[in-house]
């Protein structure tokens, strides 16, 4: 069987699996959101991490679909939360392929309707590889997704090739510093300034601040110091299966 037509089956055979990985207030350390990470539990191998199909998935455009799940399983397990009173923002990766689908923002809007919720439980995360593969197409989507008052996000900042020139006409709310950067920022001194410096140019480009890969209380505390507006890493949670969030949450406050 080939991998498309393993993909395919895993979608109808139901073995993908939506986890989360919470985000938190660096300063108060509330849970604000949630990033959606999506696994393959496949019935003979196993856990399959999406390093391993994504890739894949992007280059044949069957990304889409996935996409499209994804979408399907974050709403849903938004709509449930809600009903239990907790109040997260879902973060949703984006892949370039999404980002030329110029049909992304109206599928969009319908999952809303359909599970009745607004764009502001939703940040989508796009990285900047994905947007200069065709800028002027995806600067298109991203400004027709702004429009519906969805919160965008630049991925793994630091790590592409935009320009700073560019990045400034990007409609997006947050910057992302790529965890390369924040993983041993305790020990490195470059990294740490890196990330010292990203953090103002995001603040006077008026951006939220986010940094991943947080892995010690160390880090959390730094750069909780240098001003960064929210966090996420193994340290505060490793990506969990969606079902234990609510868990999670009670036990994290
Ligand atoms: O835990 P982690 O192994 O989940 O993810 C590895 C890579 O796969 C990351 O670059 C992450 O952004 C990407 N990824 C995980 N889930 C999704 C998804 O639902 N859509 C896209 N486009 N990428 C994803
Ligand atoms: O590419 P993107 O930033 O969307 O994907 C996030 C990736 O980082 C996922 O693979 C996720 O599992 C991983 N991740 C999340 N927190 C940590 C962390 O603290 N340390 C490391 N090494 N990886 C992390
Ligand atoms: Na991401
Ligand atoms: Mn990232």
């Amino acid at each position: 069987l080939s991998l498309l037509s393993e993909l395919r089956q895993a979608v109808e055979r139901n073995e993908f699996v939506l986890y989360v990985q919470p985000k938190i207030a660096l300063s108060s350390t509330t849970v604000i959101g949630m990033e959606a990470l999506i696994r393959w539990v496949h019935p003979e191998r196993g856990m399959i991490f999406p390093d391993n199909f994504i890739p894949f998935a992007e280059k044949t455009g069957f990304i889409r679909v996935m996409t499209r799940w994804v979408l399907e399983q974050s709403a849903a397990l938004c709509g449930q939360l809600l009903a239990q009173g907790i109040h997260l923002k879902m973060s949703v990766n984006l892949s370039t392929r999404d980002l030329l689908d110029q049909d992304l923002p109206n599928k969009f809007g319908d999952l809303l309707l359909r599970h009745d919720l607004t764009a502001a439980s939703f940040c989508l995360e796009i990285t900047e590889s994905a947007i200069m593969d065709d800028p002027v197409r995806a600067l298109q989507t991203l400004e027709r997704l702004h429009a519906m008052q969805v919160e965008l996000s630049i991925d793994d900042f630091g790590t592409g090739y935009s320009s700073l020139a560019y990045l400034k006409r990007l409609p997006v709310d947050e910057l992302k510093i790529d965890k390369s950067f924040v993983m041993n920022m305790e020990n490195d001194t470059d990294d740490a300034q890196i990330v010292r410096s990203t953090i103002d140019l995001g603040h006077n480009m008026g951006l939220r601040v986010v940094a991943e890969g947080i892995e010690s209380v160390v880090v959390m505390k730094l750069l909780a110091e240098m001003g960064c507006d929210q966090g996420q890493g193994y340290f505060i949670s490793r990506p969990m299966p969606a079902a234990k969030l609510a868990d999670w949450i009670s036990q994290w406050t």
